[in-house]
């Protein structure tokens, strides 16, 4: 069950609802999900952080991120949960459908 103060989920949570979201991993060293973004140019990729942006200011949750040209990194976590809570989960489904417009061919990382 997901903690009942930070709301970080448990491990077979966080396993469960990776499964929904199958382009995103476990970070390496520390509680967060990640996923690398391809995009046609930077103007896709700049598109799509604009509408993450405004999304994450919404949501008052914001993503960690590193765009080179048409490609962006991102990794998330709830710092006040010190892991990933349903937040997390919620801005990764919305990040993979606001990454369908501009977006190239599967990513060759
Ligand atoms: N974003 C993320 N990803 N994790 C947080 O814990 C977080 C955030 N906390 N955005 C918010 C803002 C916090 O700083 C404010 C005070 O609620």
């Amino acid at each position: 069950m997901a903690n009942t103060t930070t709301g970080k989920l448990a491990i077979e949570e966080l396993k469960q609802a990776l499964k929904r979201l199958p382009d995103w991993q476990l970070a390496g060293g520390r509680e967060a999900i990640t996923r690398k973004f391809q995009f046609v140019d930077f103007d896709a990729a700049f598109a799509f952080m604009t509408r993450c942006a405004l999304l994450a200011a919404k949501m008052d949750h914001h993503p960690e991120w590193f765009n080179v040209y048409n490609k962006v990194e991102v990794t998330l976590a709830t710092h006040d949960a010190g892991g990933v809570t349903q937040k997390d989960i919620d801005l990764a489904a919305a990040m993979d459908g606001y990454a369908i417009v501009g977006r190239d061919v599967t990513p060759r990382f």
